[in-house]
């Protein structure tokens, strides 16, 4: 199954068309992929040939679904995959030499200065959980998902959306990772579906694939079924170009087992995760591989 991972990477580094990207580091690029992970055993993508921060990942998870747009509470948790935006925006703005560390504790101990340049805008957990109408009405995609699940299971109309287009220009960045859409099978398991249209393949998708699993178990439990497949499609998928070592590295090395993930707590709502509600059992993998995020 993690072949299916190396088979892209491998696809993009040798394939790849090379050109210059929105961030100036330029990229080697495929268009279209897809990988399919049968989660039904509680196995879970998490890449084996480097350590992924699984908690990480979820963490951010849990942060979509709080609906913020804030990057402080995930600053206090220890998560520094958003920093880079906010911090690009207060270098260039300020032109202050501040330190990521620094910039960090600012941002985690003083409110203020949070609520000014902590801010990524209308992203992920504003368009999941309060995507506003034209009627001023906001719409809470993922209650109303679950809701769905429960009642009409046939339906082919269970999906949520962050591509916001009237927002799209208020947000650091606009939704990667930015349809989700889900199908029951008659035997009570619930499969899912995530399109990405833009795809890190050496930082982001190993993440990636954590998030939208971890989501998965969540939505899952919330509408008692079982776990089914986990479907991805890449739209752009590419490698940056100081990232070309670091994939030849993974490659060289042998994949392991995937381990699996289990939700240790029948929560009483979608609001009522926690980190702490989530075991892997069975991750033991490659050494991290060290790389820069394009910002
Ligand atoms: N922009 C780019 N260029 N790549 C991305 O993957 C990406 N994201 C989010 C938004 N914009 C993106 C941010 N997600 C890491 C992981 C996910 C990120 C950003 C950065 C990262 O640096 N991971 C390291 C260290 C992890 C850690 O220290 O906890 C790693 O080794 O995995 C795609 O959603």
């Amino acid at each position: 199954p993690e072949h299916q991972y190396l088979d892209l990477l491998s696809d993009v580094l040798e394939r790849g068309d090379e050109r210059l990207d929105r961030t100036g580091v330029g990229t080697r690029s495929i268009f279209g992929a897809m990988a399919r992970f049968d989660l039904s055993d509680g196995t879970v993508p998490i890449l084996t040939t480097k350590r992924v921060y699984w908690k990480t990942a979820v963490k951010e998870m849990l942060w979509f679904l709080t609906g913020q747009t804030n990057i402080q509470p995930l600053v206090r948790e220890n998560v520094r995959i958003w920093t880079d935006w906010p911090l690009a925006t207060y270098r260039r703005e300020t032109g202050e030499e501040i330190g990521q560390a620094e910039f960090e504790k600012r941002i985690a101990e003083d409110d203020d200065f949070a609520a000014r340049w902590g801010e990524l805008g209308p992203v992920y957990g504003k368009q999941w959980r309060r995507w506003l109408g034209a009627d001023g009405r906001e719409h809470d995609q993922i209650k109303d998902l679950i809701d769905t699940l429960r009642s009409n299971p046939s339906s082919r109309r269970m999906l949520f959306h962050g591509w916001n287009v009237a927002e799209l220009g208020q947000m650091a960045l606009p939704p990667c990772h930015m349809v989700y859409q889900y199908h029951v099978t008659s035997d009570g398991r619930l499969n899912s579906l995530c399109f990405q249209r833009s795809a890190d393949l050496l930082l982001g998708v190993g993440f990636n694939w954590v998030n939208c699993c971890a989501l998965q178990l969540m939505i899952a439990q919330q509408a008692g079924l079982k776990l089914g497949d986990f479907v991805w499609f890449g739209g752009d998928v590419h490698l940056y170009l100081n990232h070309l070592d670091q994939a030849r590295e993974q490659l060289s090395r042998d994949p392991r087992p995937f381990p699996k993930m289990r939700l240790t707590r029948h929560a009483a709502s979608i609001d009522d995760y926690r980190i702490e509600d989530f075991e892997v059992e069975g991750y033991s993998p490659h050494a991290a591989i060290k790389a820069d995020v394009a910002v």
